[in-house]
């Protein structure tokens, strides 16, 4: 991560395009030689051509004690849903005690030059915040940075469950053990999340509540154009935190920072 973050930043003129209007599709990888292994915090993922002239490179920048990644995305042929396989979907395991998650941040670069390029505005949808109540209760825990407003169904599992760690830090929830097999498309277990002048991308992807095996989640982001079909959507965005809110907030991040 350090290394792709220390590139030039550079914006491209007039690439900026509406909020949701910015497509990217992740359809195949290799692994970046940078000394890292396979699947380790430090491994670096080139995915070319996620737009018109834009790679995207994927770092797992952090995996927690007890926390595996045991896939960047999906591979193989796209049906028999081709959508599906131009999501980015990682699956991360976790052991059996604790909450366990993995960071991962994709920077876009020029096709060409390889330097730092903004995809402009997008929104990016976190598809089936859901869990498993097999063998203990597993809940998925996804949370997001830099989201300038998110969106989710009213009533929906992962309502109750959404939490402001920062005006710009979201942790989503699922409260739904045992929801819909693989991953659905149902947009009451999905979180849209809109962002502006896009250079990079970080999020953590996790499992919390108990189980009494090691389980494998695995997650699922699009970057499709298209809304989701919400029926009673809420959106909260999110620099409008209240001032005493932030006061508030800002303690608990100096407190958890200061015991991790
Ligand atoms: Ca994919
Ligand atoms: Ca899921």
């Amino acid at each position: 991560m350090v290394v792709i973050m220390a590139a030039a930043i550079t914006v491209i003129a007039g690439w900026a395009a509406p909020v949701g209007a910015q497509s990217l599709r992740f359809t195949g990888f290799t692994q970046v030689s940078n000394g890292y292994a396979d699947l380790e915090a430090g491994a670096v993922y080139l995915f070319a051509d996620v737009a018109a002239g834009v790679d995207a490179l994927v770092s797992i920048d952090f995996i927690s004690p007890g926390a595996l990644v045991s896939q960047i995305d999906n591979g193989g042929p796209p049906p028999p849903n081709e959508a599906l396989y131009e999501y980015f979907q990682p699956k991360v395991q976790g052991a059996a005690d604790q909450d366990h998650y993995a960071d991962f941040t994709i920077s876009f670069v020029d096709s060409t030059t390889g330097e730092a390029v903004s995809v402009g505005d997008l929104t990016m949808a976190v598809m089936d915040i859901d869990g498993n109540n097999q063998l203990g209760d597993t809940y998925e825990r996804v949370t997001l940075y830099g989201l300038d407003a998110y969106r989710y169904e009213d009533g929906a599992p992962l309502a109750d469950q959404i939490i402001s760690m920062d005006p710009s830090e979201v942790q989503f929830e699922s409260t739904a053990a045992g929801g819909p097999q693989g991953i659905s498309l149902d947009p009451t277990y999905a979180v849209e999340a809109d962002y502006s002048d896009v250079t990079s991308l970080s999020f953590r992807l996790g499992l919390t509540g108990t189980r009494s095996e090691d389980q494998t989640r695995l997650y699922s982001l699009n970057f499709y154009d298209t809304p989701l079909a919400y029926s009673s959507p809420t959106t909260v965005t999110t620099p409008e935190v209240s001032p005493l809110a932030l006061l508030a907030v800002a303690g608990l991040i100096g407190a958890r920072r200061r015991r991790s």
